[in-house]
Parts: structure tokens; sequence; C-alpha cells
């Protein structure tokens, strides 16, 4: 009987250990590939922070979006994390980007917004992008790297409950097992809805820090409380771990409130919010094409005081989220 499960255990890794090579070959062949010193680490079990790159090709515009890639960038090293910022250049996904590539992918006017729909047609016509969340969370994943920082997350779409325009952010939350720190969603989303449709995706949902409440990004608070709450980043990781140990497949979303000082323009730019939205509105804008329009918008209502808090708090995030991989490399060991 022993022995019957001893080989099929055997044939069982056997098979694995032959997907694994398989995969391997994908990962590191025309359509995947990870700088070496990003590879160096992980191998090491050092920790890394996933970056996204949406937001350098469209949530931001040129020059501040390089700058803000790089600062981030030093951040997550100054916290002692290996950063990843993840991207796509001629049909090959990059994890770990040179600063030639990050400076091609801010300037350039025509690449392409990568969610895990858009991945087969990018990846097939050699095409460069910066991948969402759901395209970040995907590579990052593959990669193994449990702990990716962004800004704020996409969600359900005001009115959402009839355009179904609902991002692929929250469905990937739901299958792929990767921790997304952010400081929660702008208030350009419905963000009741966000939360409800994140539980339906089985997604772990905590807040950061000392209050119990859900961050609206720029405001810390949006009105709804966080399923859950973890004090620090020790809490953090413990959180992250059991999710992996348990081998579920859904992630973890641990929002971060925004700096006390950026909360203090949160009513200016929730009046710029609401022009934004009804200006989409009456432009028929819907899609992909809606984010990126919201934020433009209201960065230009603002006189740039959005894109200031948006700054500071991603930067916020970089230092928290760098922490918790620190935390979660410790666990590991
Ligand atoms: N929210 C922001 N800034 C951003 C984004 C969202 O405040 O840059 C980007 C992220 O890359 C996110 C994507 O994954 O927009 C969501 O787009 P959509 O709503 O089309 O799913
Ligand atoms: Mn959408």
């Amino acid at each position: 009987m022993i022995a019957k499960i001893t080989y099929r255990l055997a044939r069982h890794v056997s098979t694995e250990a032959h997907r694994t090579t398989q995969v391997r070959r994908f990962l590191h062949g025309a359509y995947f590939r990870i700088q070496p010193s990003i590879q160096e680490a992980l191998m090491e079990g050092r920790p890394v922070v996933a970056l996204e790159s949406t937001i350098i090709t469209h949530g931001m515009a040129y020059p501040q979006n390089l700058s803000m890639a790089r600062e981030v960038e030093k951040i997550v090293m100054r916290n002692g994390a290996v950063p990843a910022t993840i991207g796509i250049l001629r049909g090959q996904i990059h994890v770990g980007l040179t600063d030639e590539e990050l400076q091609f992918l801010a300037s350039s006017k025509n690449v392409i917004k990568v969610s895990r729909r858009d991945l087969p047609y990018v990846l097939s016509q050699g095409l460069s992008g910066g991948t969402t969340v759901s395209g970040t969370m995907i590579a990052a994943h593959k990669a193994g790297i449990p702990v990716f920082v962004t800004g704020g997350i996409g969600g359900v779409h005001r009115g959402g409950e009839n355009t179904l325009d609902v991002s692929a952010d929250l469905t990937e939350l739901g299958r792929t097992p990767v921790a997304v720190v952010s400081a929660g969603v702008k208030s350009i989303l419905d963000i009741g809805r966000t939360l409800e449709y994140l539980e339906t995706q089985g997604v772990c949902v905590a807040a950061f820090g000392e209050s119990r409440m859900f961050p609206a990004f720029f405001s810390s608070q949006s009105g709804f409380q966080a399923p859950y709450h973890v004090q620090d980043e020790e809490e953090a990781a413990k959180l992250i771990a059991s999710t992996l140990g348990l081998g579920l497949s859904s992630g973890v979303l641990i929002a971060v409130p925004c700096p006390q000082k950026q909360a203090a323009s949160g009513q200016v730019i929730e009046d710029a919010i609401q022009q934004a939205l009804s200006e989409a509105r009456s432009k028929g804008i819907i899609g992909k094409e809606l984010t990126p329009f919201l934020l433009r918008k209201i960065n230009e209502l603002t006189n740039g005081k959005s894109l200031d808090s948006n700054l500071a708090l991603i930067q916020n995030n970089a230092r928290v989220g760098s922490c918790i991989a620190v935390a979660l490399s410790k666990l590991r060991k």
C-alpha cells in the first residue's frame, strides 16, 4: 500500500518535474524574461517587490511618470528589497526593466495598456505595453514574486451594475495568488460594489495600520469598512504566508491609507472627480480608455494637485510594501 502511494507520488513528482522544465523553457523563451539580478535574488530568497507599468504608460504624463518610476524603485531598494518593474517590450514580458527600457515605455505614445485579455495579442504581434494590475500579477506570479506594489487598483466603475465595466484587476485578484499593496481604490469607482465583488472573488482584503476603514486613495475614509485589518508589516506578511501556505489560488489586497497630509486636498479632488465623470459620460468614453481619461482629467482640473497626491501615495505604498516583502522573506526562511 505504502509502496503504491510512494510510486504514485514519484510518478506525480516526475510529471511535475517535466512540466516545470517545460514551463522554465517557456519562461526563458520568447515570451518572458527575468532580469538576472532579480532571478538571483529570488533564488536566494531575498525580498523582491513587483511594480506595474500601466501607471507609467497610461496613468501619468511624461516626464513625471519616468521620475516616479525611478523614485519608486529607489524607495524599494532603500527599504531592503529588490524592485522588479514589469512591462512588455517587443512581444516579451520583462520582469525588471533597464533605465533605457523605462525611458522607452514612459515616453512612447503608442504602447498598449495590457490586462489579461490583451496579453495574447500583444505577445503574438511583438508589441510593447504597460501592464495593468491584472497583467502585472500574472507576470509576478510566473516569476515567483508574491508582493506587488501599486497606487490604486481598478474596480467596479460607477454604473457598473448596468455597463458591466468591472476591472479585470478584480477577477485577477480572485485567480492569482499575489498580494497587492495599494491605497485602496479611487472614488472614480463604486467602492461599495468593488468590495462586494472582491468578496465574491474570494479576495482577502485588509486595511493596513491603525484604521479599520477601507481607504479611497486620495482620502483615508471611503465610508466603507475593510473586512479585515492588519496592524503592521509582520501581520501583513503572516496573512500573505497563510494564503501561500494553504495553496489558495486567490490573491490578497492590502489597503494602505494615504498619509494625513495628502488627505487634506481630498475634497478638491473629489469635486474634480465628479466633473471628470460627467465629462466622460457626455463624451461616451468607455472600456479601457475610461480609467486613463478620468485620471488625466482629474489632474487637469486640480492643476496637478491630484498628481502630487498620487506621487506621495505611491511612494508611501512602496515603503510599506517593501517592509512587507522583507517581513515575508524572514518568515519563509
Ligand atoms: N488607478 C489609478 N492609476 C492607474 C490605474 C488605476 O489610480 O494607473 C491603472 C492600473 O494599471 C490599473 C488599471 O490596473 O488602471 C485599471 O484599468 P481598468 O479600470 O481599465 O481595468
Ligand atoms: Mn473596464
